[in-house]
């Protein structure tokens, strides 16, 4: 079936669309090519009255990349080690505004996502336009964020020694969009600036991000599936109910967030020591180890 007969209702302003019309589970690579560029309009994109078996997520997951399994949650579906289970009566509701894996070199770049049982009430999901939310910005603050790189390691995860340095505003390789690419569950310090700069830049666009008008929420129904594009979005989840909610979930590999290039040097380069620089311990032992093993390959 071609992208022109599917129902296609947008959702909020800022992204997030429901599609109807199609079975994802028998989808052709011309049906795969129009859920990309719907993808690209939309960011996020569900489909109710899919209940996919196992095998179909799976397959239908590999039609968008090689997937891989999450790094730090056990997965009880043993036959498929790349599609994880996230039952929130045992912990894990994700109710932090995050792009998913940040700390990674290569973070995700697309999650598609099952529901299989949902709460009797709440347990919604929001979503936000990294791009809109960038696009919003006065222009001395975008060039500001532009030429800035940060921190992100996966201490919420219990692996703070997990790090990874991407560029404050990431640029979409498909549609060539900015997006702001700091999140308040991974990223910690802005690489260029003093700690107590950072902590103030990083609250307000943590927080910039999740102003409603750059967001939809999403209120589940059973079987639905959901497909996000990771490089432009973050997501969150409603810690508003009791009874039980299952996801199942398969994650397409990452690739390396493109942006522009830090215009300043890290600030613990020229930092004296203070009663403030054990906030700049960790960046330092990051950069320190990052410039060996670039020294070490090259000498290889
Ligand atoms: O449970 C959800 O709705 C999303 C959970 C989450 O953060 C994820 O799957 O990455
Ligand atoms: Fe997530």
């Amino acid at each position: 079936m071609s992208e022109l007969n599917w129902d296609v209702k947008r959702l909020a302003g800022a992204l997030g669309a429901e599609v109807r019309g199609i079975r994802l589970a028998a989808a052709t690579e011309t049906d795969i090519e129009g859920i990309k560029s719907l993808l690209n309009d939309h960011m996020v994109l569900f489909f109710p009255d899919q209940h996919p078996s196992v095998d179909e997520h799976v397959e239908f997951g590999r039609k968008f990349g090689t997937l891989e399994g999450h790094p730090h949650l056990k997965n009880p579906f043993t036959k498929h080690p790349e599609l994880f289970e996230l039952a929130a009566s045992e912990g894990g509701i994700a109710d932090e505004w995050h792009t998913d894996l940040t700390f990674r070199p290569e973070p995700s770049v697309m999650s598609i996502l099952h529901m299989v049982k949902c709460p009797e009430s709440g347990g919604d999901t929001m979503w936000t336009n990294l791009c809109a939310a960038f696009d919003a910005l006065s222009p001395p603050m975008q060039e500001l964020c532009d030429g800035l790189t940060a921190l992100h390691d996966a201490q919420p995860h219990g692996r703070p020694e997990q790090m990874a340095i991407h560029p404050v505003v990431r640029q979409h390789p498909e549609t060539g969009r900015k997006a702001l690419y700091v999140n308040e569950h991974f990223t910690r310090r802005i690489v260029e600036m003093s700690g107590a700069e950072s902590e103030c830049l990083l609250t307000f666009l943590t927080r910039w991000v999740q102003y409603p008008k750059f967001t939809v929420r999403y209120n589940w129904s059973e079987g639905t599936v959901c497909l996000w594009d990771n490089r432009c979005t973050q997501h969150f989840v409603l810690n508003d109910f009791s009874t039980e909610r299952i996801i199942q979930r398969v994650t397409v590999v990452g690739d390396h967030p493109e942006g522009s290039a830090a215009r300043w040097p890290a600030y613990t380069d020229s930092a004296g020591r203070s009663a403030v620089s054990r906030h700049d311990r960790q960046l330092a032992r990051f950069l320190k180890a990052s410039r060996s093993d670039e020294e070490a390959s090259k000498v290889s």
